[in-house]
């Protein structure tokens, strides 16, 4: 029999649609479930894609179905239950054998596990898949991380399966051990930021000016028309304009609010509070979650309280939907610069030499935050590569230059009206704070003086780094 091509272990959800995905891209694939009846169920639903997948019931006959050296995609529960089936598979594993582990895994696991094979006949790699089940199915956006060999093994599969852009595939080798694992991370904490600035200028058209989910289903859908093109927007436009079957009302206005965070959102913020790199937009965006999630403490405080009377108005002469569209974008722009610092900043401390413009590049298709907009990054970091952030390069400076006045109208607006904005006005103060030439940090530095003696540097470069508060430690 034909050996498989390559092979994959887990066919829940994103499984058994990756599967069909490299199926039907004319790929022989094994597939193994540690449950042996889903695998059954998977092959008699594959249809005509049967042909192109060999079934396998125990670890043996799977290794065996496969051409070496043999890459086997991972795709189950992230955690310990990788690392389980990874002990399980190894001993039947030979020379230059791939394991690479597509789900959700945190980059310092994913590091760990490619450090434990390094010294094996084995080699690993950790794979980013973004696009959710449709992605997976007919598309998505990958990111590996490892060797370069092994990526070379595995390049022909991968970019038979991932999204296009412009015929563009939508998967790239980022870099070594948890580099790919790392940028998902990463993409998902944007994705967290750019949901929640969607949801803070809904909240702004729903409470601060009265529109029913459907004329803001409306708005959405125009702008999608222009330069916010994006799927998030998109499902926007859609989800607000769907209707309950139930009660006939808007979907979306007899959804509970609480949502949760979990696995990479948090890890993103931790990683940048990690490096000292500020993500206030995308630390906003996981918090609001958080808050969103004490459902019945905001209902007691709201008892307390009082709602806020939410009466949005901007300056006289201003644009209304033109200034919302602009504030989200320039918030928007604010949430993607504080990503890719994250990421130059990861790419140094880890070796991984990261390429920004590639990365922007493979986001364009397949994953949940694909846009036009990753078209425009691409070509930013292509023409000025050695940009400290995105917001400094010449042609986002000056999309900056152009929106961020409607941003700060906008937030001004909706703090007066005591709507929450928390990622809008994370996004602007980042900008107002990263374009201050002299700061307010004088102050700290003189204050840790006074209590600690910690000393601090001086705009004259004198060698004198202690004030004139006594012997410079505090006394109780
Ligand atoms: P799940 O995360 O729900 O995991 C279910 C799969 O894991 C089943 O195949 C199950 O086998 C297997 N499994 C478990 Br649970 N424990 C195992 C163990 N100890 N040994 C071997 N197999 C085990 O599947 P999913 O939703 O398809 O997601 C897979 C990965 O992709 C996750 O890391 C997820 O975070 C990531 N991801 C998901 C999405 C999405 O939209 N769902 C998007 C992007 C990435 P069984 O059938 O025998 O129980």
């Amino acid at each position: 029999m034909e050996k498989a091509e390559i092979g994959l272990i887990g066919l829940a959800v994103m499984g058994s649609n990756l599967a069909l995905n490299i199926a039907e891209k004319g790929n022989k694939i094994a597939v193994f479930n540690r449950t042996p009846e889903k695998t059954d169920e998977f092959y008699e639903s594959a249809g005509d894609l049967k042909k192109q997948i060999i079934p396998c019931k125990t670890i043996d006959e799977f290794v065996e179905a496969i051409r070496p050296p043999r890459p086997i995609i991972i795709m189950i529960k992230a955690g310990e239950a990788v690392d389980q089936q990874m002990e399980a598979l190894r001993p039947h594993l030979g020379d230059g054998d791939i394991m690479i582990d597509a789900g959700n895994a945190n980059f310092r696991d994913t590091i760990a596990r490619f450090d434990r094979l390094k010294d094996s006949k084995l080699t690993f790699i950790g794979m980013g898949v973004s696009g959710g089940e449709e992605g997976a199915r007919h598309g998505p956006s990958i990111m590996v991380g490892g060797t370069e060999d092994s990526w070379k093994r595995v390049e022909k599969v991968l970019t038979s399966i991932a999204a296009k852009y412009n015929g563009e595939p939508c998967v790239a080798w980022l870099g070594n051990d948890g580099a790919g694992h790392f940028v998902k991370t990463i993409h998902n904490g944007i994705e967290y930021a750019d949901m929640q600035m969607i949801g803070e200028i809904y909240g702004i058209l729903r409470d601060g000016l009265g529109k029913s989910a459907s004329e803001i289903s409306k708005i959405f859908g125009s702008w999608n028309k222009g330069r916010l093109n994006s799927y998030l927007i998109e499902i926007t436009e859609k989800v607000l304009a769907a209707e309950d079957p139930v009660t006939k009302t808007p979907m979306v206005d007899i959804i509970l609010d609480k949502a949760g965070q979990k696995g990479t959102g948090k890890w993103s913020v931790i990683e940048a509070q990690n490096m000292g790199i500020p993500a206030t937009a995308i630390e906003a965006a996981v918090a609001a979650r958080s808050l969103s999630a004490l459902k019945s403490e905001r209902e007691a405080a709201q008892k307390i309280f009082g709602a806020s009377d939410y009466s949005f108005s901007l300056p006289d002469g201003s644009n209304l939907e033109k200034d919302l569209e602009l504030a989200l974008f320039a918030a928007k722009i604010g949430a993607y610069a504080q990503g890719f610092a994250v990421m130059a900043e990861a790419s140094r401390e880890f070796g991984w030499s990261l390429p920004m413009p590639v990365i922007a590049k493979i986001w364009r298709a397949g994953c949940i935050i694909r846009s036009q907009f990753l078209d425009e990054i691409t070509k930013a970091f292509t023409d000025a590569p050695d940009a400290a952030n995105l917001i400094v390069t010449p042609a986002f400076s000056a999309m900056v230059k152009e929106s961020v006045p409607a941003l700060r109208r906008v937030t001004a607006a909706a703090l007066s009206a005591g709507l929450p904005v928390p990622a809008l006005a994370s996004a602007l103060t980042y900008f107002d704070a990263y374009r201050q030439g002299r700061g307010t940090a004088n102050l700290i530095q003189a204050q840790r003086d006074f209590f600690g003696a910690h000393g601090f540097d001086r705009v004259d470069g004198k060698d004198f780094h202690h004030g004139p508060w006594g012997s410079g430690a505090a006394t109780f």
